[in-house]
């Protein structure tokens, strides 16, 4: 029977699961919603009885073509005749198994590290079961939390050999993130084939209904995504198309919805009225799925963050999420304090966010030690602290996190980097003043958000047009005569912001010359 391994229903006997619902009765409808392969794992019924009830599971699934593993018992798959089993990594081994079930059985292996996956597909599993994910009340002691950045490197080990093996993902995965898993794990050199759960489809009221809208959900990508591959930019075609996006954000006038940090509120609130959006500043999760439903974008910035905080930004990062607008995170000073770190955490376990943006200090604390190999990431309170990476590793840095988030990454600092897995540019606009003003790198997350909802088609460019509005503006500002301090820049950058967006009104787009954008061979 060839596996299709797109929708996984792992079962679980529990009272806290299944509670005391018959496991065949349920199975019956997960496969009828479209679950697309089985496997029995209970880890407490004695052999004749597990056998009974994996006799009853083959007779409806084997009905639907479904083929049917059993969980770390090659005698009880042997006795029922089921396709296959999955054996974990104190298990049989591969080689036995393989023994004792013949060429044609499916033999799937968990495996939660690159070695492990490598070992695995070497050894002639036909799937790995990949995690975990995301933590869950599922399976006792299970060994890492690794999140969709782990699953992406196991993958991308997978594609450098050479071996055909199937892979899906576990822990963790219900509707709200199952679409996003697959989409921040497609950019690694080997796709998933699925998605493996448990307690969505088992625990669900009605497990038909659940495995019919993961079933559908699975099958689409999420609102989200990018629409197209875009294209690679020339300085040239920068300079070309910036001035009309600020053009259309003037007309537009997008929903610009903040949920910031005490002290920028008021700041904010005034920079996104005169790059022409639309501010609304609501820290309530209860109202952000109204408000993700007027086509704007939300910016997170976690600056003075505590736990109700966070509560309502996740709240409102899946309200967005659902809706397809962006969001933005502004991990103000992710890597000052354990509660930070562990924020920004939960904060990215909980959504897709669009864009991040951070100085360099909170953009390798986000990125972790994979991608910032020998690098401390200790940031002394919310600002980046002393530079230890050169251009080029700031570039490359900015980059990689961009592709294994599968979004745009913006490291701001006297040269800004911004990536989107593909694409990268420095931006060396600006002007130091903006450092002796509190709000300044906040109030550019404002801007680029305001931008990525009315630009949606290429977030990169969207973000790039904002740094750009808003950098130009504080040199012009700079430099004016009747600015003294950081106290007269408020008012003139605030002015100039306003003016440039006049200016791209009528089509005056001498402004946009002034900037330094070059485009990086990486
Ligand atoms: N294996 P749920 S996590 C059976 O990490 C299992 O290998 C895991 O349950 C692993 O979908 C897990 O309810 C339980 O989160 C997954």
């Amino acid at each position: 029977m060839k596996a299709d391994y797109s929708l996984y229903l792992v079962t679980d006997s529990t009272k806290a699961i299944l509670g005391d619902r018959d496991l065949v009765a349920v199975v019956k409808a997960a496969v009828e919603g479209g679950v697309t392969i089985v496997q029995l794992r209970d880890k407490t019924r004695e052999t004749a009885e597990l056998i009974r009830i994996a006799k009853e599971l083959h007779s409806i699934t084997s009905a639907h073509q479904v083929p049917l593993l059993i969980n770390d018992r090659v005698d009880v798959a042997l006795a029922a005749g089921a396709e296959g089993v999955h054996i974990g990594q104190d298990d049989i081994d591969i080689a036995s198994a393989r023994k004792i079930l013949g060429p044609d059985a499916i033999i799937g292996v968990t495996t939660s590290t690159e070695d492990e996956a490598i070992i695995a597909a070497k050894a002639g599993a036909d799937y790995l079961g990949i995690g975990t994910v995301y933590a869950t009340q599922t399976k006792e002691n299970t060994k890492t939390v690794i999140g969709t950045s782990g699953v992406r490197n196991i993958l991308s080990s997978l594609g450098s050999i050479n071996e055909n093996v199937k892979t899906v993902c576990i822990g963790g995965i219900k509707p709200s993130n199952a679409q996003r898993v697959l989409y921040q794990t497609a950019t690694a050199s080997k796709e998933l084939d699925g998605v493996a759960i448990v307690s969505a489809i088992i625990g669900a009221p009605d497990p038909k209904q659940a495995a019919a809208h993961l079933k559908e959900l699975i099958s689409h990508p999420p609102p989200f995504a990018a629409s197209a591959s875009p294209q690679i930019l020339s300085t040239r075609d920068i300079l070309d198309r910036v001035p009309a996006i600020v053009k259309s954000l003037g007309e537009a006038k997008p929903l610009c919805h903040n949920m910031t940090n005490l002290v920028v509120q008021n700041f904010a609130a005034n920079v996104a009225l005169a790059i022409g959006a639309s501010p609304i500043m609501s820290n309530n999760g209860d109202e952000a799925a109204d408000l993700a439903a007027l086509n704007g974008a939300l910016v997170i910035n976690m600056g003075t963050t505590t736990a109700d905080i966070r509560a309502n930004h996740l709240k409102a990062l899946s309200a967005y999420n659902i809706a397809g607008g962006p969001v933005i995170l502004d991990p103000v000073g992710c890597g000052a304090t354990q509660a930070r770190r562990e924020g920004v955490r939960a904060l990215m376990a909980g959504g897709y966010f669009d864009v991040i943006k951070g100085n360099e200090g909170e953009i390798k604390t986000i990125a972790g030690p994979a991608l910032v190999k020998g690098q401390q990431t200790q940031q002394r309170g919310v600002d980046s602290g002393t530079s230890t990476l050169s251009g080029t590793e700031k570039a490359t840095l900015v980059r990689a996190l961009a592709a294994r988030e599968h979004n745009v990454v913006l490291m701001t600092g006297s040269t800004d980097y911004l990536s989107d897995g593909a694409r990268t540019v420095a931006i060396r606009n600006g002007h130091a003043i903006l450092g002796a003003v509190t709000g300044t790198g906040c109030t550019l997350g404002t801007t680029i958000a305001a931008f990525v909802a009315v630009h949606r088609e290429d977030k990169l460019l969207a973000a790039l047009t904002g740094i750009l509005m808003y950098e130009i503006a504080a040199e012009r500002a700079a430099e004016r005569d009747d600015v003294r301090g950081p106290g007269t820049f408020v008012p003139a950058f605030l002015d100039e912001l306003f003016a440039i967006r006049g200016e791209a009104a009528r089509g005056a787009d001498a402004w946009v010359k002034g900037a330094k954008v070059e485009v990086l061979e990486l």
